[in-house]
């Protein structure tokens, strides 16, 4: 192996982190310096196993060989090349390939660098297509309580979370919000989808008869809300999201972010759950992470009306210096090569009964309010601390790493989402380690 230099603790103040508690991290810092398979080894040379595919993002599992060699390969051939009024082959590749595993219909592909970019790309397409239909007035965004897409003003502003909003005043406007789907008193404990909660779909309804149909642009969700928390859609939720949005000439958007790649047990979350937006996001298990890159996925119908009804000359006034870049596109060809030769979404599925029980197994330990799962993702949800929220789940991710498994915690809900290639030893190790901290933290 070689020798990796570690910044030394007074080297740590100019990179200001992101969602980070910088002062806490550069007093105590824990530092991963490589990673290969289902695990990470800290600076130090600690082992650490990855329970969370890095940020829900390494879903085939890191350093893979296939990945790295396809973004060499393109870096010698070509670094970077515009795709603004010219284009590259590799490009138009990686968008083919990833129509390949679009629902049906969807196979006009935008590309970003992000799920922030994707977020604010999907709305600002949506706006789009209606002004191009000649329904201008169709300005407003609906996006859910506990949604999250992203950091941009726009995905800000149609997500749900106060924290994420509360230092930065003004959002867009003409924004508002349905519900979240989380009613643990009917649906603790659930497996899989949860029974109740349609009914909280029929709140768009009322969002119509408050603001009216021919005002509404797009109402954006993720399929299943990961980062607050492992919601879980309820059974029929989305259908009657999108019987309602169909109704009124609604836009449907899935932020897929990261329900995409096999996370479900599926391509995406619309495939799993049985609903086709008409637009949708994603970003993270793309190019398994090894370079940044997102994209947005739109109706051929999408696609048409704004670029097929424009004059002549540029039709969409929105794009990124690095849409399509080289090296993000050969990650991207090789991860979706990786995905269907290894069946990646067909593994996560196969381990889906393993790792579900596994996961409820923690259902009795001290302060466990609710578990919660559905293809390779679980949420566990532990009481807070009386007067200190957070404080309890913060106790259990010290612990859990400093025994060797990473954990994501989000208030006092934990969060795991191992790569996609997990086998039961992980998914053991994981949920045993879980399991003592837990009760360590009683
Ligand atoms: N949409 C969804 C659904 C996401 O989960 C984004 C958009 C934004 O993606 P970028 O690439 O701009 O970060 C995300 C990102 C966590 C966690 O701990 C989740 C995300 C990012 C960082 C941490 O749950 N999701």
């Amino acid at each position: 192996m070689n020798e990796i230099s570690v910044p030394r603790p007074n080297d740590l103040d100019a990179f200001w982190m992101p969602f980070s508690d910088n002062r806490y991290f550069k007093s105590h810092p824990r530092m991963l310096a490589r990673a290969e398979g289902m695990t990470y080894w800290t600076a130090d040379g600690k082992e650490v196993l990855d329970g969370t595919s890095g940020l829900w993002c390494c879903n085939a599992g890191h350093g893979r060989k296939e990945i790295t060699e396809a973004i060499q390969k393109q870096a010698a051939v070509m670094d970077f090349a515009p795709t603004f009024q010219l284009g590259h082959p590799i490009a138009f590749e990686a968008a083919a390939r990833v129509a390949e595993i679009t629902p049906e219909g969807m196979d006009r592909v935008f590309f970003t660098n992000s799920g922030s970019e994707s977020a604010d790309t999907a709305l600002k397409i949506a706006l789009a297509y209606h002004k191009a239909r000649g329904e201008s007035q169709r300005v407003r965004l609906i996006g859910r309580e506990r949604g999250y897409h992203g950091v941009g003003f726009g995905g800000m502003s149609v997500g749900g979370i106060g924290g994420n909003r509360k230092q930065f005043g003004a959002m867009l406007p003409y924004v508002d919000h349905l519900p979240h789907t989380h009613i643990p008193t009917m649906n603790a404990f659930s497996k899989g989808q949860p029974k109740y909660g349609v009914e909280l779909a029929g709140k768009l309804e009322d969002l119509v008869a408050l603001h009216g149909a021919d005002t509404i642009a797009a109402v954006m969700v993720e399929p299943m809300a990961g980062s607050t928390g492992v919601l879980v859609p309820p059974k029929d939720y989305l259908q009657r999201l999108r019987q309602i949005c169909d109704k009124y000439g609604i836009l449907l958007i899935f932020d897929e972010v990261i329900t995409g790649f096999g996370r479900l047990g599926t391509n995406f979350g619309a495939e799993r759950l049985g609903v086709t937006p008409d637009i949708m996001t994603m970003a993270k298990g793309l190019t398994n992470a090894a370079v940044p890159m997102g994209a947005v996925a739109v109706k051929n119908g999408v696609y048409d009306a704004i670029v097929n009804g424009a004059p002549d000359g540029i039709e969409l006034f929105h794009g990124y210096t690095y849409s399509g870049h080289p090296l993000a596109a050969a990650a991207a060809i090789a991860t979706l090569e990786l995905h269907k030769a290894e069946d990646l979404p067909g593994r996560a599925k196969a381990m889906e009964p393993y790792f579900e029980e596994a996961a409820h197994s923690l259902r009795d330990l001290p302060n466990v309010i609710d578990i919660r799962n559905i293809g390779l993702v679980c949420g566990v949800e532990l009481a807070p601390r009386p007067g200190r929220p957070t404080a309890r789940a913060t106790e259990v991710f010290r612990k859990c790493f400093d025994d060797g498994v990473l954990i994501r915690t989000t208030g006092d809900i934990i969060a795991l989402s191992p790569p996609l290639i997990a086998e039961r030893s992980h998914v053991d190790r994981m949920f045993g380690t879980l399991s003592d901290a837990i009760k360590a933290a009683a």
